[in-house]
């Protein structure tokens, strides 16, 4: 396969954060993950990825942590001791067992990315810039030319457009060129021994060891990122084991191999099995009106799109969105960013991975392999995000100014959306939900 030279530049980061679970999401996911990193120079080949680069020195509580499981290997080692007969109860092979172990040891590398994934986010903007950079849409086109039969036939078998295959496909692993090089018993093991999320990557461990009981692998191959998403789509085990597929008929389920045909068929089988709906949008650009209500672009609050026209939502041409279903506005960049009436192949795809600049970013990527154009509205370019203390900081003050995000852990999430939209309209600002520098700066004074 020939690709452009600067493909392999966003592959290497592509794959280095990995599949790490959004804390509080389904972990079901193939992987779900923070939204990633980018550089704006765009004359310069991408070396951004849709994956987060991690700042683990800017932790040093984690980097002490670190230390000290580092310093007990031989604790990792009486883990796996005491592991085995949990995974052998559990109907693994003794030697299928002591061969995936062969050689395994504690990954203070794993530990890190994954303590530091929370400490540093992305605008949606330069996120974008990186997950459909031109270099991408680029390789993405010619992945389809060089793919189409196969790509064509998996979309008439599962109903899955191509376009969203071939965009999670250029995100997750740079359509196939870095799909991750760690060993992937050697991640899980890794991440189950740590006590932070122990039970559901004790469950994935386990998962990964039917896999290669089952024959689908073997332990060399059976390679992924640092969280344990594995191949073209950065499956997780468990996702794997539920919904991968065999299409070309071989008897294995080989999401690892060059050959990208089992793995798209199986990320075509996961998004039908999560209620793709073909030939519709995830969602189209709008331009909001003058005196558009802010506290309508809220993710509850659905209506037609020929409902929304008549409250001046439309397409970025003028003319009325047609009718694809119930949507909602969302605002990535706040009010003063691109608005989208998004519909509901945008919570399909966050069956992938929750982050809404991930979802823009598949969706958005696809459109542009398949000819559409670029976001047509400027971002607030010159707004940065908060920081991991700046999130939690404003979380605090709109807690004592008695807007409660019920939650103190940095997360953006809808409760701490409405209570920022709420202390915007308490202080006559634009009740957008965006939590930009400004309404930390009006919490501060
Ligand atoms: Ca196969």
């Amino acid at each position: 396969m020939q690709r452009i030279a600067s493909l392999a530049a966003i592959a290497v980061a592509a794959v280095t954060a990995g599949a790490t679970l959004a804390q509080g999401t389904a972990p079901a996911a193939p992987g779900a993950r923070p939204p990633g990193p980018a550089t704006e120079n765009t004359r310069l080949p991408p070396q951004a990825s849709p994956r987060p680069e991690q700042r683990p020195e800017t932790l040093a509580s984690a980097e002490k942590a670190v230390a000290e499981r580092d310093a007990s290997a031989a604790d990792f080692r009486r883990w796996v001791e005491d592991f085995r007969p949990r995974a052998l109860a559990q109907g693994i092979d003794a030697r299928i067992f002591d061969r995936a172990f062969e050689g395994v040891s504690y990954d203070p590398a794993v530990i890190r990315r994954d303590r530091s994934q929370n400490e540093f986010t992305k605008t949606v903007w330069v996120y974008l810039d990186s997950a459909v950079s031109d270099a991408r849409v680029a390789a993405g086109r010619e992945a389809h030319e060089e793919n189409r039969a196969l790509l064509d036939e998996i979309e008439a078998r599962y109903d899955v457009d191509k376009r969203v295959l071939l965009a999670i496909w250029g995100l997750e692993s740079a359509y196939g060129t870095f799909r991750g090089s760690e060993r992937v018993i050697r991640s899980l093991a890794t991440l189950a021994y740590d006590t932070r999320r122990a039970d559901f990557f004790e469950g994935q461990l386990l998962d990964a060891l039917h896999i290669l009981q089952n024959g689908h692998t073997t332990p060399a191959q059976m390679r992924g990122s640092w969280a344990g998403a594995m191949g073209h789509t950065q499956f997780m085990p468990s996702s794997f084991r539920e919904l991968a597929v065999d299409w070309d008929g071989d008897g294995k389920r080989d999401i690892w191999s060059d050959d990208p045909a089992d793995a798209l068929a199986s990320a075509a089988n996961y998004l039908q099995e999560n209620g793709w709906q073909h030939g519709l949008p995830w969602g189209v650009e709008v331009t909001l009106p003058e005196d558009f209500d802010y506290t309508l672009a809220a993710r509850e609050i659905t209506k037609m799109p020929s409902d929304w026209a008549g409250l001046g939502v439309t397409a970025t041409d003028g003319s009325p969105v047609p009718d694809h279903g119930p949507a909602s506005v969302l605002l990535p960049g706040g009010h003063r960013g691109a608005a989208f009436l998004i519909f509901d192949n945008f919570e399909v795809i966050e069956s992938y991975n929750t982050a809404d600049a991930y979802v823009i970013g598949v969706g958005h990527l696809g459109d542009r392999i398949m000819g559409g154009p670029p976001v047509q509205h400027d971002w607030p370019r010159e707004d940065r995000a908060l920081t991991l203390e700046e999130r939690l900081e404003l979380q605090r003050r709109l807690r004592e100014a008695g807007f409660d995000p019920e939650k103190i852990d940095g997360r953006i999430g809808p409760l701490t959306i409405n209570a920022v939209r709420d202390y915007q309209q308490s202080e006559g600002m634009v009740p957008d939900g965006y939590p930009s520098l400004q309404v930390l700066e009006a919490l501060r004074s």
